[in-house]
Order: C-alpha cells, then structure tokens, then sequence
C-alpha cells in the first residue's frame, strides 16, 4: 500500500520510470536490454530529467564490474584475505571491501547521489550535494559464503532525500521502506541476474557476460500466492521464541491437505535464499532469536530493498508483527527479524509467531 503521506514519492512520481512500452517487435533477434527498460520508463514518465535513469545505469554498471572480480575471485587471490599479497606481490583487497569501493565510486560518479550508506561503512557518506537521492546497498551479501563458492549478492534501496533541506543529512537515510522508489538486488549465480524494481512490479535481467549486457529475462515476476517450501537456519531452532519453534514444527507435520510438510531449502546467502522463494514461493524467514535478540539482517540495505521487491511481486514481508516496509528507522545498522514469502505463508507464520495459533 502506498504511503499516502508520502509527499516524496508522489512528487518523485513525474520521474519515476513507469511501465515499459518498447519498441521492439516480438521476434527480435536481439531482447530488451536493461538500459533500454530502464530508458523506456523514463520516457513514460513526463517531466523526467533522466537523473533516475542515470543513477541505475550506474549502479547497474558497478554490479557489472563486481561480476567479473566475483568470477574471478579464486584465480586472482581475492577470496577471504585482506592486506595480504597475491602472486604478483600486489595487495590484495576483501571482495567485499572491493565490491563496497566500487558502488561508492559509481554512485558517487554518477553526480545523483546525494547520501549513500553501505554495510561496509560505519557511517553515512554525503556524495553529491545536488544529488536528491538517498542509496542504501549491502555490497556483497553472503560474506560467509565467499571462501566456498557458494552464490552471494549485492542489494539495494533507492529513496529521494527528504523535501526542504538544501544539502543531505543523515536522517536521509531513516526513512521507512514505505518511501523505497526503487529496489534491486543482483545475485552472483550460475549466472548474474538483476532483479529490479521501479515501484511498478518486478523485472529480471541476465547478464550475457560474452555482450556485457543484461537482457529481460523475467518480465512481471509474480511471487506465487503459497508455495511448498521454506528457509531458515534450523541451528537456531533452541534460541527461537515459542510461536516460532511451533510453526516450525507445524510446516514439518505431515497434513496431506494443506501439503505439509514443506520441503527445506537454506543457502545461508539472503539473495539466493529470497530469489528462489520469490519465483517459487514458500517462505524466508530469520526471527530474532535469544543471541539475535533484535533478528540478525539489516533494516535498511537488506530487509527493505527485499521487502519492497516481495510487495511489488505480490507477496509480502514482516518482522512477526507488521509489515517491513511500515518500520520507522532509528539508526544506519538497525536489525530485524525478516519474514518474507507468499503471502499465505507469510500469514501462517504471523499466526503463530503471535500465538494467536498453537
Ligand atoms: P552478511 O551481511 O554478513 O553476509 O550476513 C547476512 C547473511 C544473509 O545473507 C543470510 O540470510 C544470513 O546472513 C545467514 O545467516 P546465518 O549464517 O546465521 O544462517
Ligand atoms: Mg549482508
């Protein structure tokens, strides 16, 4: 639901790039690149001054640059190690630290980007005085899952600064997800897929690494209204408040009729573990639990840029109480219990988290 006091995004609304229309015929050799989608928005929405539009080409261009050293990571030495040297006696840096320098020079190039703020950063970074927006990103997600090749992700938010103040501010950055007017994340698979959304449903694009491109690969993606499958760290089943611990046992029962139970598919990286459940359906979920107290993933570069895609899909997110998007934040590294999935089994898991179930 849009937030109807939401001055900045109705007025961000003459810019937002709205439904693509291109014009290319269905049995084109060559499919839609993402900076066509992205160009084709930009001309539906009148009054665009294309600084949008610049901004995500941006962006798209740093998980682009980050594709290749993930690729290569192993060869060129930059798996796990920091100030160490690699072969060729340079200093070799974390791929995550590299994946955080590379956004922050592409968004800071980009001349748009007011405040940025990154997983990486302990504290805000102003960018561009004139930019109007506000960018939030995890630059690589996963970071335990580097050493072993196992798939990771960069995530991402984009608001607009806050009306009325001439140069960015922290407080830039505490809007609620409510106010996201764009969210994607890239997940760095088998292939390299950028799932993007402008506030007008959700699109998939493919890296071709041969063209150096991403093509429309998942237009319109629909998050199926139940699935058949959930996601958690089971290790953390002891530490789990009771309404939890229940509906986990309640999805392993066997109940022919509502098709229990679910199968369990956990990867441990949130872009892997929240893109199969959004094509699939089913559910994700990482409660607070007793050493977790307040959840373990990040409010506002990794549960509101999800949460905002899974709304846009149809489907829907929580912290066990209310809706992700609907928190106020308080402070850059906030925590949340994350719950994201169809929406059915979003609702049976708020059931018994408030134990008005058991
Ligand atoms: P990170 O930002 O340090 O990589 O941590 C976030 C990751 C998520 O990708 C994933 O969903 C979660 O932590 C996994 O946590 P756990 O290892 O406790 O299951
Ligand atoms: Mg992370």
């Amino acid at each position: 639901m849009p937030d109807p006091t939401n001055t900045d995004r109705s007025s961000f609304a003459s810019e937002a790039p709205g439904p693509t229309s291109l014009p290319i015929r269905a049995s084109s050799v060559v499919g839609t690149t993402l900076r066509e989608h992205v160009l084709a928005g930009m001309h539906a929405a009148p009054g665009a001054t294309g600084q949008f539009t610049s901004l995500l080409n941006h962006i798209s261009l740093g998980i682009r640059i980050i594709t290749t050293r993930v690729r290569a990571a192993g060869l060129a030495g930059l798996l796990g190690y920091t100030g160490d040297t690699n072969v060729q006696g340079e200093q070799v840096q974390k791929l995550d630290a590299f994946a955080n320098d590379v956004l922050v020079n592409v968004l800071e190039r980009s001349g748009h980007c007011g405040l940025l703020a990154s997983e990486e950063l302990d504290e805000a970074r102003f960018a561009t005085n004139s930019g109007k927006y506000v960018v939030l990103f995890d630059p690589l997600d996963g970071s335990t899952n580097i050493d072993t090749n196992v798939s990771i992700g960069t995530i991402f938010a984009i608001l607009r600064r806050r009306h009325g103040e001439i140069v960015p501010a922290v407080e830039d950055a505490l809007q609620p997800g409510r106010r996201i007017v764009a969210a994607g994340y890239a997940l760095y698979g088998p292939s390299t897929i950028f799932v993007l959304s402008t506030g007008h449903g959700v699109d998939a694009f493919t890296l071709d690494p041969n063209v150096g491109e991403f093509f429309l690969s998942h237009p319109n993606i629909r998050c199926p209204e139940r699935g058949n499958c959930f996601s958690t760290n089971d290790g953390n089943y002891a530490r789990w408040a009771k309404g939890v611990r229940r509906w986990h046992d309640w999805i392993r029962e066997e109940n022919k009729e509502d098709a229990r139970p679910y199968g369990h598919r956990y990867v441990g990286s949130l872009v892997a573990d929240a893109h199969r459940t959004l094509l699939k359906g089913g559910i994700f979920a990482y409660p607070a639990d007793t050493k977790s107290t307040k959840g373990k993933l990040r409010l506002l570069y990794e549960a509101n840029p999800i949460s905002f895609l899974f709304e846009q899909a149809g489907g829907a997110a929580t912290n066990g109480e209310k809706p992700i998007l609907d928190i106020h934040p308080h402070e850059l590294h906030e925590r949340t219990p994350l719950i994201i999935g169809s929406k059915a089994d979003v609702f049976d898991y708020e059931t018994f988290a408030s134990e008005r179930r058991t």
